[in-house]
């Protein structure tokens, strides 16, 4: 079959040059995809830091296919049905400290953005109405929606789209004294301190919150410097600024603890996540309140049949999502992979620093868990050139990593072995060498 390839205008993607040359995927399995040339392909990205169980996993693809024969969907508004409660309390239980209320989305945009609301909404209840503003952080990516961009400090993600909250940004914590560096930076907790002085410039009562990733990742893997976070928690107990995690990559696994709160020990207000809570099978997001937040909406309710929140999705709860999400959970804890990814990450560390770090356009090297990231030298005045042509070359050779910004980024599965990490990090070192 012919494929016409005009009308699907494609997401985050060079449409003109795929059109030209495209990269099509036919199926997957474990670790590898196969190509529409029946090529396998090593997934060095776990999907699009989706897929840490493997590819279409025999417990995910049954849990999902009873589901649909049973109930394939449940009104989510003033209805309910048993798996949403069931994942929920599931949730509940993986989550640090008192983060034991679920509110479900359907993507990471939609977990940023409800995560927003949710604390402009928690700091009305509280008769703190001019409590509105938000802090992010620059190489912050909180999806696509307008909050997440209004949050998120990607320029290119905003340039054309218009502001539509009061935001102001923390610097990012890539420092070159810590280029280079293996898992956390030494240096750089003091950033941290630059939220003092927005709070002196803005005003503690007119911050609803602050909302950074514990580890940054579409900016390239961008792990805390020691300390940072726990600097930022200090700061906004100290001033009454709710934390939110956004925890869409680093959520149930990637940094080899279930969160990157829990790897990185701080805990926040609200905690969002998405990708790997389905393993990427089916789309779904989600967002954690702490007691504290529910019940303050719980107590300023009105009446009992008067909504609490006026927020939700169409597909929030979806049934086959729940499945889907109770099936991979349950595989996760099973085979333990948040402890492998914390027990093999030392070898992928060493693997990325010793066999990219000298090697010709490398201006850094970093890592954490089962993230890994290079910076290249801009071709010219084209930062983003020599990425693209690296992630070309090694799709080429049968490797896919992740190009973005002047990043390659490589995200293995929590199942992958030693020798598929060797094949990924090697092919981008030879296809490093052989650049020019
Ligand atoms: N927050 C964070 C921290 C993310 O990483 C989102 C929100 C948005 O999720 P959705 O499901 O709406 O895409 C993300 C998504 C990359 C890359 O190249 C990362 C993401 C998306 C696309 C590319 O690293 N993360
Ligand atoms: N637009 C229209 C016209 C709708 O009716 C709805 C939902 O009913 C939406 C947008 C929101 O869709 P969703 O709930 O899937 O986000």
């Amino acid at each position: 079959m012919t494929l016409n390839l005009d009308a699907y205008w494609m997401p985050y993607t060079g449409n003109r040059q795929f059109k030209r040359d495209p990269r099509m995927i036919e199926s997957a399995s474990g670790v590898w995809f196969t190509d529409a040339d029946g090529r396998q392909v090593l997934d060095g990205h776990s999907g699009l830091w989706t897929s840490g169980l493997g590819h279409a996993r025999p417990e995910i693809t049954e849990a999902v296919s009873r589901q649909m024969a049973e109930l394939d969907f449940c009104p989510p508004f003033q209805f309910g049905h048993p798996k949403a409660f069931e994942l929920a309390t599931k949730i509940a239980d993986l989550m640090p400290g008192d983060l034991n209320h679920v509110f479900y989305t359907n993507s990471g945009s939609e977990s940023a953005d409800t995560s927003l609301k949710m604390a402009r909404a928690y700091w009305q209840l509280k008769a703190e109405p001019r409590k509105t503003r938000f802090i992010g952080r620059l190489k912050g990516y909180h999806g696509v929606n307008y909050g997440g961009v209004a949050v998120g400090g990607i320029p290119a993600n905003k340039k054309l789209f218009g502001e539509v909250l009061e935001t102001d940004h923390l610097s990012h914590t890539i420092l070159p004294e810590n280029a280079f560096t293996r898992g956390m930076p030494t240096h750089g907790a003091h950033l941290a301190d630059e939220l003092e002085a927005l709070v002196g410039r803005y005003g503690a009562e007119t911050i609803a919150a602050v909302i950074v990733e514990p580890m940054g990742g579409s900016a390239g893997v961008l792990p805390p410097p020691q300390g940072y976070l726990q600097r930022l928690r200090d700061l906004c107990d100290k001033h009454h600024l709710l934390l939110i995690f956004d925890e869409v990559i680093t959520g149930f696994g990637r940094c080899g603890a279930m969160t990157g709160a829990d790897a990185f020990g701080v805990i926040p207000d609200i905690l969002n996540v998405a990708k790997q809570l389905t393993t990427g099978a089916v789309p779904v997001g989600a967002v954690m309140a702490s007691s504290e937040i529910h019940q303050t909406f719980m107590d300023n309710g009105g009446a009992d049949y008067v909504l609490e929140f006026a927020h939700g999705y169409t597909y929030s709860a979806h049934p086959v999502a729940c499945a889907a999400g109770l099936a991979a959970l349950d595989v996760l804890v099973e085979e333990q992979l948040p402890q492998r990814v914390a027990e093999e990450a030392p070898y992928f560390e060493a693997l990325l620093h010793d066999q990219l770090s000298d090697k010709p356009f490398v201006l850094d090297v970093r890592n954490f868990g089962f993230a890994g990231a290079i910076t290249l030298e801009a071709k010219g005045d084209e930062p983003l050139r020599r990425p693209f042509e690296i992630a070309m070359a090694m799709w080429k050779r049968g490797v896919l990593v992740r190009y973005g910004g002047d990043t390659i980024q490589m995200a293995p599965h929590f199942v992958m072995q030693r020798e598929q990490m060797d094949q990924m990090v090697g092919t981008l070192a030879d296809c490093l060498t052989e650049l020019n």
